[in-house]
């Protein structure tokens, strides 16, 4: 960061069943959110899909073979649109506004997850002038990704404010990806109860708990889950991203 363009893999997550009203006119193309991620390889652990229910996105056609229409901030959408994933060069074919609230509670199907289907749910803290604005959530591994799964699940009325029915959250739980020494196989749980994080907006204690988690989990980390389970994490990140790319449920994207 700051150096340079940052490399995301952006993860492709299919809506798997109602599709929004403002969608409808699309037909059989599939649709998919994409998720902005640094780390490939905790994608065997994903939970569910964060969106900020305030924040704009939209739906444009990309060049991918199948027709694919995927749904991210504009911003992000502009980016693609240099970067091969439109059927014109710096043109984006604007297929629907949205608000993240017309895309909450989706049912999607994600890929190397061993959940069948994972839902959108709210995340309040998502940066418009970051990534996709669409963010994969796997809470053993991230303590922002934690907190906000942790507010969901004890707090009855913040479901209800966004309209996410128990059954989308209740029945989840963090999945182990990463052996960390000292931090065990759930890091960002082991981090949130160590540091006693109270919610997604606690900033310095999540701030301390990425700290203490992203580089040791990288050079540290055994992978857990998968078919590179026992292989170190430094090892086999590119390979995850190249899975996921040539299956073709990944993208390669710079900002
Ligand atoms: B990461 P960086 Cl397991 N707003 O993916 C807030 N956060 C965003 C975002 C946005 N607009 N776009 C992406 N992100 C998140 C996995 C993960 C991530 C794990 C552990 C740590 C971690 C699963 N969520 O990130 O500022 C995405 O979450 C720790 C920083 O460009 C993305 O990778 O460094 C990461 O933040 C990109 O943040």
């Amino acid at each position: 960061e700051g150096v340079g363009p940052t490399e995301y893999t952006l993860v492709k997550m299919k809506v798997a069943g109602k599709v929004p009203e403002k969608l409808k006119k699309v037909g059989s193309k599939p649709i998919f959110l994409v998720a902005a991620t640094l780390r490939p390889e905790t994608m065997y652990g994903q939970t569910n899909c964060w969106v900020r229910p305030d924040m704009r996105y939209i739906a444009f056609q990309t060049s991918l073979p199948a027709g694919d229409i995927f749904i991210c901030t504009e911003r992000a959408a502009r980016n693609m649109s240099y970067q091969g994933y439109t059927p014109t060069e710096g043109k984006v074919e604007i297929i629907a506004e949205l608000l993240g609230q017309d895309i909450m509670g989706l049912a999607l199907n994600a890929p190397l997850t061993s959940n069948k289907i994972i839902y959108t749910l709210p995340m309040l803290t998502i940066k418009e002038d970051k990534g996709t604005g669409v963010v994969t959530s796997v809470p053993s591994d991230s303590p922002d990704d934690y907190a906000a799964f942790m507010d969901l699940k004890k707090k009855q009325p913040f479901r209800e404010k966004y309209l996410i029915s128990d059954d989308m959250i209740l029945p989840y739980e963090p999945i182990p990806v990463i052996e960390i020494p000292d931090l065990g196989n759930m890091c960002a749980v082991f981090l949130y109860d160590k540091l006693k994080i109270q919610s997604q907006n606690d900033k310095e204690k999540l701030l301390e708990a990425k700290e203490q988690s992203y580089l040791r989990g990288f050079y540290e980390g055994v992978m857990c889950a998968g078919p590179f389970t026992g292989k170190k994490v430094q090892d086999v990140k590119k390979d995850v991203q190249k899975l996921l790319a040539d299956a073709g449920d990944a993208i390669i994207y710079h900002e």
